[in-house]
């Protein structure tokens, strides 16, 4: 095996904020390629997904996190605390922002990193300048370097992938000097069942309206190679009432089978290979406030 140059460094970065801000959109810019699913609707991200970018001169592990929130029931705990057990793990913490909301961080965000923080790398990430003048981002910057609790704030389009590079060349002057933790040709470390569950949940984000997305999770309950070269997939979607069910199937099957043939797309262009998709819509009342059923859905509520 070839040595590593004593110059290596390698280490966690956790990315955190508030829902919605890009946290996701920038883990898949960084890694060029899509890991996270992103929609436009808050409380896309649930657990933590890990990305790992390897370059020659180091290796950076991500930790793409649910948006910090105040939780109200208890799949929101789930996400509160994996995102804690990022910050935790984390050698560079980046607390993402968005241009629009300029020198605003809720509660909830100064509390989890009150706590979680300590002894950390901490960088103010300032995402989506493209939305506002430049001149609007100048003074956002001037007043959290006034303030003094982040180590660097960089401005970044996650998006148009603006000043993507200069964080990353910011995050590895961080790392420790260490050799890599994974080997080089792997980017993540979940099943490729979890991306299949996520981007049916991506599906679904985007295609139905308030509480549904909020009221669904995804269960893989097949997964094989049936035909050679073809993955059959079975899926359960989960929702907490039967007047969710009766929008989710739709007028005869067209609003699931719409789910369908959108996933489908993601899921063959993610796995690179042809596959048999079958949903079912099962109910499982208050599924979102029950640690039993959060576990089988592989929500942890527990450490
Ligand atoms: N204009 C613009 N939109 C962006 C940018 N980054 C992300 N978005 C959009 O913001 C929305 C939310 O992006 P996500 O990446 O899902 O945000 P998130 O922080 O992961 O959200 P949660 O998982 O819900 O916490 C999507 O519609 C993205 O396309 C950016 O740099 N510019
Ligand atoms: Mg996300």
């Amino acid at each position: 095996m070839e040595a590593v140059s004593a110059t290596f460094r390698a280490g966690y970065v956790a990315i955190v904020g508030e829902p919605n801000v890009g946290k996701s959109t920038l883990l898949n810019a960084l890694l060029g390629q899509k890991i996270s699913i992103v929609t436009s609707k808050p409380q896309t991200t649930r657990q933590r997904v890990l990305g790992i970018l390897s370059r020659e001169d180091a290796q950076i592990i991500f930790l793409d996190t649910p948006g910090l929130l105040q939780p109200k029931y208890l799949l929101h705990e789930t996400m509160v605390r994996s995102a804690q057990s990022a910050l935790a793990d984390a050698d560079v913490i980046l607390l993402l922002t968005e241009a629009g909301r300029g020198t605003v961080l809720p509660d909830v965000v100064g509390q989890t990193l009150e706590q979680g923080a300590v002894g950390k790398t901490l960088f103010l990430v300032i995402n989506k300048v493209d939305t506002v003048p430049r001149d609007q981002v100048l003074p956002v910057i001037a007043h959290f370097a006034g303030e003094g609790k982040f180590k660097e704030i960089i401005p970044i389009s996650a998006l148009k992938g603006e000043n993507l590079e200069d964080l990353l060349k910011t995050v590895i002057r961080e790392m420790p000097l260490h050799p890599p933790l994974y080997p080089p040709d792997i980017v993540s470390e979940s099943p490729e069942r979890f991306f299949v569950a996520e981007l049916i949940r991506e599906a679904i984000f985007e295609q139905f309206h308030e509480e549904i997305p909020y009221s669904t999770a995804v269960a893989i309950t097949e997964f094989k190679e049936r035909e050679a070269g073809k993955t059959f997939i079975n899926a359960d979607i989960v929702v907490e009432r039967s007047s969710q069910k009766g929008i989710l199937i739709g007028a005869k099957g067209a609003a699931l089978k719409k789910v369908g043939q959108s996933s489908r797309r993601s899921i063959e262009q993610f796995l690179e290979r042809p596959v048999f998709l079958e949903l079912h819509v099962k109910v499982r009342e208050r599924w979102r406030e029950s640690e039993g059923w959060l576990r089988k859905l592989g929500y942890s509520a527990g450490p």
